[in-house]
């Protein structure tokens, strides 16, 4: 009899449990549904995921990048999901024994959900409303469950049990069923609504940067030279395709902004005439086309976190100009530009280095189209010879003048360097470390790069002997990475290749190898490979 009773228990738990994930399934859709309709930053498992983001220390996030590399957020996002599971099943098993009990582990979890919302830069009161929604109707399916679960079953009370016990309880396997079918339809029904909605939501978006005609340079780039391409098999293209190109953000959700809504707004210290611009505005002044090469301070030596397109935008120093800004070298008050963009990420700058005659720019166009909604659609910053925490404000929205005592940007509040010119590095593309070559000559080749300074010469190494001068591809400029190649006269056995580049000013890339944080990884890249008998 007690065995008896003890599996049903346990049946019960599971059903509990099962309960508690079709609820939960059920608040999360609906709260996607409201997130659709209020913004789609705004859902829990977004929110909780970007609460998170910010909060995660440096080394942390280096690691997650490190192992998940571009799946990093999906990684990020299925564990948040995993445990709103765990947390469900628990909350249906307790609900079991006190429907109250079952209803605050719910009433708690929207609660972080709507605090993580809350939390959020840009944030306002109606980001909670998703959370909030969610939770309601995780906890009113919640109770139809229990209730089905623990409803009377009708059969007569068990001999000699006494009549003050009331009527068998116990589980109603049918309703149950029938009740956690229809939840899981309607879950999927408000999770199709959702989706639907956010499209919607950003049709406008999608439809004024496919309707975005932007004028022609003032100013073209020259075209790239033939030679840039050293014409190997497996080398970096010179210029990047953009389904090729990086990415590399906070933005679990890519923000969709339309461009006739956007603005932007400059001014702060020593700003004396501050500027309100348009799309309209920005795209009325002369446009001029630059090559650059963005690289992360989070790519590690040998990563792949580098790309190089050709820009179109505005001159950043003339609008600053315009503006009134003088940089410090001229008395200026401000040595910080600070950039935010519609997600509330922020970037600091240097003043001086923005208006010292390179192109930094305020780019509307890539690679010949409009930016692409991941890449900053429908304006972002681009420095040359700065990593892109400190200069490449993407969605951007904001620049106010500042100064770097007086303001922290978001990575140099998380342990990054507050200035951070991109290191001097050099790539192994060919042979992959998993090439068996034939013995013979083997092509070794990649790309270096030292943004702004220029790449003089770059040079291999084999099983640390002596360094042999590569051959470079024809400099289509400084901002720009260059391809290079070198004929290794290979032999067979287990071999270690070893490059590194020596910038225009003479300085040779260093060999000691330091970590991405504070400021950008140093060291030779080296590439083992096994080369076959001829
Ligand atoms: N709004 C916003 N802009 C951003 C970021 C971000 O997280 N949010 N990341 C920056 C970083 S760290 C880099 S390296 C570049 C990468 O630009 P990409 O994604 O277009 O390659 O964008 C920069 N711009
Ligand atoms: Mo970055």
């Amino acid at each position: 009899m007690t065995r008896v009773k003890a599996v049903g228990q346990r049946r019960q738990r599971v059903y509990g449990a099962l309960g508690g994930v079709v609820a939960g399934c059920a608040g999360l859709s609906l709260s996607e549904l409201a997130a659709a309709a209020v913004r789609p930053e705004a859902g829990p498992v977004t929110a909780v995921g970007g609460a998170l983001v910010d909060r995660t220390p440096a080394a942390v996030k280096e690691w997650a990048v490190r192992q998940f590399g571009a799946a990093d957020k999906t990684v990020l996002l299925l564990g948040v999901l995993a445990v709103l599971a765990l947390v469900a099943a628990a909350a249906g098993v307790l609900a079991l024994r006190r429907r109250a009990a079952g209803a605050a582990v719910v009433c708690g979890f929207a609660a972080v959900g709507a605090v993580a919302a809350l939390s959020r830069p840009e944030a306002t009161w109606q980001d909670a409303l998703p959370s909030l929604a969610g939770g309601a109707g995780a906890m009113w399916v919640l109770y139809l469950l229990t209730g089905a679960l623990t409803r009377p079953t009708g059969a007569p009370p068990t001999p000699g049990s006494g009549a003050d016990r009331g009527p068998a309880r116990g589980l109603d396997r049918r309703g149950f069923g029938r009740m956690a079918a229809a939840a899981l339809a309607g879950s999927a029904a408000a999770g199709y609504a959702g989706r639907r909605l956010t499209a919607h939501g950003s049709a406008g978006a999608t439809a004024s940067r496919a309707g975005l005609r932007l004028p022609p340079p003032a100013r073209p780039a020259p075209p790239v030279p033939a030679g840039a391409d050293v014409g190997v098999p497996g080398v970096s293209a010179f210029l990047t395709p953009v389904s090729d190109f990086y990415r590399v953000d906070t933005a679990l959700v890519v923000p969709r902004i339309d461009a006739d809504s956007w603005r932007l707004d400059i001014h702060g210290d020593g700003v004396t005439r501050p500027l309100g611009l348009d799309l309209r505005g920005l795209l009325a002044r002369p446009l001029v086309e630059h090559d650059v090469t963005l690289t992360c301070v989070s790519n590690e030596v040998g990563g792949p976190y580098a790309g190089n397109a050709r820009w179109l935008g505005v001159r950043l120093a003339d609008l600053l100009r315009e503006a009134g800004v003088r940089p410090p070298s001229e008395g200026g008050p401000a040595d910080q530009l600070v950039a935010r963009s519609v997600d509330g990420m922020t970037f600091g700058t240097p003043v001086e280095t923005v208006m010292d005659g390179r192109e930094a720019l305020l780019a509307v166009g890539m690679n010949g189209a409009p930016l692409p909604f991941r890449h900053g659609f429908p304006v972002r910053m681009v420095v040359p010879g700065l990593y892109g925490y400190v200069s490449a404000c993407k969605w951007l929205r904001e620049l106010r003048l500042t100064t770097f005592d007086a303001y922290d940007a978001y990575w140099v509040r998380r342990s990054w360097a507050a200035r951070a010119p991109i290191k001097t590095q050099s790539r192994i593309d060919t042979p992959r470390p998993s090439a068996e070559p034939r013995a013979g000559r083997v092509p070794v080749a990649g790309v270096a790069w030292a943004q702004h300074r220029g790449i003089a010469r770059v040079e291999v190494r084999v099983d640390g002997g002596a360094w042999q001068e590569a051959r470079l591809g024809a400099e289509d400029g400084t901002d720009t990475w260059r391809q290079w190649v070198w004929e290794w006269p290979a032999v067979a056995g287990r071999h270690t290749l070893e490059v590194r580049a020596t910038d225009k000013a003479g300085a040779v890339q260093p060999g000691l190898r330091s970590d991405t944080v504070p400021d950008g990884a140093t060291g030779w890249h080296a590439v083992e490979v096994r080369v076959r008998p001829a």
